[in-house]
């Protein structure tokens, strides 16, 4: 459904098939409070029955993207159930993102520290600002990297990238960050934005069961054998082929005019 909803911690709007998220307590850096973990997972769930969104766009308002857990709350609330919190609030939420079987691009504007580092790896594509920061800081508050960093971070940087990001808890720029392999590409602030959504109206315009798929594959591969793993990509594309997306496609190019996708 087209249109723009603001609730407490985020505010989304939809327009041409691109669902833009964006976290919305600018004056904690967008650090993530309980509202913000609850409507960012029903935003995700929504997104995920609504056939009319082809893509989604995480970003932050203000100077940051996200700044993890906010430190203020879990103070106020005392000692934390960590390991509930965690199970029932962080975990749902990048298992939500992995298994969307559509591309979530993040929009990176400033610093992605904690948690929010962990958010932003587990989108599909990274696109960050000049201005971003990628800063694992579970161990500057005595915790252990959480909420998918320690899976996703080997696996796009190498171990020793990895150990050394989340030992040191040194922020990491954005160049540097696109050099390792965590962010898809780097342009100007007063770019982003404009680059996020040209971005997603390129893949709002692809066939929407194609990209569902490929993510499903891509998702197996990180944990799959090479053997199996060639099975599953002929049995997606069994599924692939016979749509009616794939038979425009293919009527296109040997038309020599642009495709019509209708994710049918
Ligand atoms: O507890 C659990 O649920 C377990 C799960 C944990 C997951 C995690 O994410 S643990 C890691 C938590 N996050 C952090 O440790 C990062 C804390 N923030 C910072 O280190 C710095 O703020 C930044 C490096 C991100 C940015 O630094 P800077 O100098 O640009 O900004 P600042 O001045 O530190 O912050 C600006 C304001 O945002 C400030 O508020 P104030 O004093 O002006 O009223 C600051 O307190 C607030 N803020 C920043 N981060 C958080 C925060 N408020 C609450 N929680 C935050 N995480």
């Amino acid at each position: 459904m087209e249109g723009t909803l603001s609730v407490a911690a985020i505010r989304t709007e939809t327009s041409d098939g691109i669902l833009t998220i964006t976290l919305d307590r600018p004056d904690a850096l967008n650090a993530f409070d309980r509202a913000m973990k609850e409507e960012l997972l029903s935003a995700l769930k929504a997104a995920e029955r609504d056939r009319a969104v082809r893509v989604l766009i995480i970003t932050g308002a203000g100077r940051a993207f996200n700044a993890g857990q906010d430190l203020k709350e879990r103070q106020e609330q005392g000692a934390a159930d960590l390991i509930t919190e965690l199970r029932t609030r962080y975990n749902p939420l990048i298992l939500a993102m992995r298994r969307l079987e559509k591309p979530i691009i993040a929009a990176v504007n400033g610093v992605a520290a904690g948690a929010g580092c962990s958010l932003a790896l587990a989108c599909d594509l990274v696109i960050a600002s000049e201005d971003a920061r990628f800063l694992q800081a579970f161990s500057r508050v005595g915790l252990v990297p959480d909420t998918g960093s320690t899976w996703f971070l080997p696996r796009l940087m190498g171990y020793a990238r990895a150990a050394e990001m989340t030992f040191l808890a040194e922020p990491m720029d954005a160049a540097t960050a696109e050099r390792l392999g965590l962010v898809n590409r780097v342009v100007p602030a007063d770019r982003l934005m404009d680059e996020a959504r040209a971005l997603a109206e390129r893949l709002a315009k692809s066939a929407p069961l194609s990209l569902a798929l490929t993510k499903r594959a891509l998702n197996r591969a990180l944990g799959a054998d090479l053997a199996s793993q060639l099975d599953y990509e002929a049995q997606l594309q069994a599924v692939a082929g016979a749509s009616t997306d794939h038979a425009e496609g293919v009527a296109a190019f040997v038309g020599k005019r642009p495709p019509a996708f209708t994710g049918e």
